[in-house]
């Protein structure tokens, strides 16, 4: 279903089972809310978010590339999340997707400006799809359509939408090595039990395990992040400080959302011509009690 969101920017609506559905803007190819079927939001969307070009957009899923961060030339997060991007009206059936009830697959192929920033030409197939169970799986194509070979590193920026950040817990990146992004980058070993939260926290986990942990207790909800094809996980959150200093996010959102993103951070991604990258990140929910055996 396509239709305009804020200030009559493109936006597609897709519909799963059981009245589960997720947004997003071509503009950035950001998606902008996921709900489950009691129709309750599960991503976090800024009320201050700023939908005009070329601001991103402050929440949802952001799309980084070619580059994370600002770990290179190409300017924070890269250009794709501020970059229209197409639909394409006749998808071909992708492998390795689970069976899904309703997906788009967005288009995005650099300009002769964006070759300016980035001297590479690509063609960047993004599948959007909603499963049968409510989730929603993300799947990134990278061909490269040059002569030479060229390198990125990626982020799928995903803001989930919290009860109380002081209350949640990560599981799945204890006792791993990150790059604590407050210190310089450096590297550090995660101690002890679940991440907790009472501060700050920028961090590039390193190599961590395909399936990631977000418990809710207050919400009794767990989100379950699966990733592959990307070998990273970024968490992060501003806390007061950081979240008064950024002009597109309220003072005290910071208590509402945890970022986790599924990312390829610490060894970039090289493809050679004619050789294609495939990343996916699947998010989905389940009653917290299930998780924690409660
Ligand atoms: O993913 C974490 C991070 O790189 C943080 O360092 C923080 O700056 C955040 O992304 C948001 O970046 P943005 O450019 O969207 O303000």
């Amino acid at each position: 279903e396509y239709t305009k969101g804020v200030n009559g920017l493109d936006k597609v609506i897709l519909r799963g089972l059981r009245g589960v559905s997720a947004e997003m803007y071509l503009y950035g190819a950001h998606v902008t809310s996921w709900k489950n079927e009691h129709k309750q939001e599960l991503l976090f969307v800024s009320n201050k978010a700023i939908f005009k070009p070329p601001k991103p957009i402050r929440g949802g899923i952001s799309i980084c590339f070619p580059q994370f961060d600002t770990l290179g030339y190409v300017g924070a997060h890269g250009y794709a999340r501020n970059r229209v991007w197409s639909v394409d009206p006749n998808p071909p059936p992708l492998p390795m997707t689970s069976p899904t009830n309703s997906y788009v697959d967005l288009l995005l192929k650099p300009s002769e400006e964006d070759l300016k920033i980035w001297p590479h030409s690509y063609e960047f197939r993004l599948r959007i799809s909603l499963g049968p169970g409510g989730e929603l799986l993300l799947t990134s194509r990278v061909r490269n359509i040059d002569s030479k070979p060229f390198s990125f590193t990626f982020a799928y920026h995903t803001y989930f939408s919290v009860s109380d950040v002081s209350e949640v817990r990560v599981e799945g990146l204890e006792t791993l090595d990150y790059l604590d992004n407050t210190k310089n980058r450096e590297r550090f070993t995660e101690q002890g039990d679940a991440i907790t939260f009472e501060g700050e926290v920028d961090k590039v986990y390193l190599s961590t395990p395909s399936k990631i942990a977000i418990l809710d207790h207050e919400r009794k909800r767990t989100y379950v992040i699966r990733k592959d094809g990307l070998l990273d996980a970024v968490v992060w959150n501003p806390w007061d400080k950081k979240a008064k200093a950024l002009a597109d996010f309220g003072d005290n959102e910071y208590k509402h959302m945890l970022c986790v993103e599924a990312a390829a951070i610490e060894r970039p991604i090289t493809l050679k011509p004619c050789e294609e990258w495939t990343g996916r990140q699947e998010i989905s929910t389940v009653p917290s009690s299930y998780c924690s055996g409660q």
